[in-house]
């Protein structure tokens, strides 16, 4: 699969994402969104965000520190971009940690038409009803159930659905591909998980208006790709976890269609 070709999209087209994140990694969501070629916009103002939506290529939703506040500038912003069309990622961080989390994920996952739901494979284990264990933000494991439940959860909601980890998992409800780029040291720092929801945004953003979901899937593909080969690109010259996160911008600065291309490890799987 020649996926590289959607970094250039981004690269070129620059696109808008709103964002409606959590405290701990609003900076480096957006450092990394810009690192990639894409253009940030955090809002939360009750006031300003159906508008914001609206204008904006996609929307990216993470649930990392909710309070009621954030949960309905979530929902106004989450139906401004459905009835503009403008495509909705849901990062259910956190769920099944507390009855609250899991409460605020499946209204807004039953609320709001979500182009993508990404987590970690405990958090998507949970959402889509395989099982899963998550302590705090972190997924403690999942089942071997997950592959199948993703799917049929994909295929009911018509959403993309990728569970991350050291391999991640993506599907459309037609084919379910394996990825296997990435670094540990990505687990490490706060926010990878994150900024992926954040990166996400720009790859879906630049898909044509009315594309089937399996379009949606290869951009989701891409994205998720080129955070993981320059998080491999940022390891070869990183110290820790410090020096890893400044090697981490920029190498997704400087990654290229071509590195993209001969370094991804995407694979078919075969689900039952
Ligand atoms: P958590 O909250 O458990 O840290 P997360 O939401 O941060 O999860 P991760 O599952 O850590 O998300 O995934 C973030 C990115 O890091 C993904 O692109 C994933 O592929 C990559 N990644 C995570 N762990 C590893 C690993 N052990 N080896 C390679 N890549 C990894
Ligand atoms: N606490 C609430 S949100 C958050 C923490 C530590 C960041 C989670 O980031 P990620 O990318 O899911 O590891
Ligand atoms: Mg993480
Ligand atoms: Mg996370």
């Amino acid at each position: 699969m020649e996926i590289g070709n959607w970094l250039t999209r981004v690269q070129n087209e620059r696109p808008l994402v709103h964002n409606i994140t959590n405290l701990v990694v609003t900076n480096t969501a957006a450092n990394a969104l810009l690192s990639v070629g894409g253009s940030p916009v955090m809002a939360y103002a009750h006031e300003e965000v159906a508008d914001m939506a609206r204008i904006a290529r996609a929307l990216s939703l993470n649930m990392g520190t909710l309070d009621p506040n954030v949960v309905t500038a979530m929902r106004l912003a989450g139906k401004s971009a459905n009835n503009a069309g403008i495509p909705v990622i849901l990062d259910p961080v956190g769920v099944g940690a507390t009855p609250y989390r899991t409460s605020v994920a499946t209204q807004l996952a039953s609320e709001l038409q979500l182009t993508v739901l990404r987590g970690n494979a405990g958090e998507i284990g949970l959402m889509v009803g395989a099982g899963g264990q998550v302590v705090g933000v972190d997924s403690s494991g999942s089942s071997n159930t997950l592959p199948i439940h993703m799917w049929e959860y994909a295929r009911a909601h018509g959403t993309v659905v990728v569970a991350t980890g050291e391999q991640d998992l993506v599907t459309d409800g037609q084919h379910m591909w394996k990825l296997g780029n990435g670094h540990p040291l990505l687990a490490i720092i706060t926010g990878s998980g994150c900024s992926l929801t954040a990166i996400l945004g720009a790859f879906i953003g630049v898909v044509e208006r009315g594309s089937g979901l399996h379009v949606y899937a290869e951009a989701t593909i891409s994205a998720i790709t080129c955070l993981n080969v320059a998080g491999e690109i940022a390891a070869e010259t990183a110290h820790g976890p410090g020096t890893f996160q400044a090697a981490l911008f920029d190498a997704l600065y400087g990654l290229t269609e071509a590195q993209v291309n001969s370094r991804a490890k995407v694979e078919l799987m075969e689900v039952n």
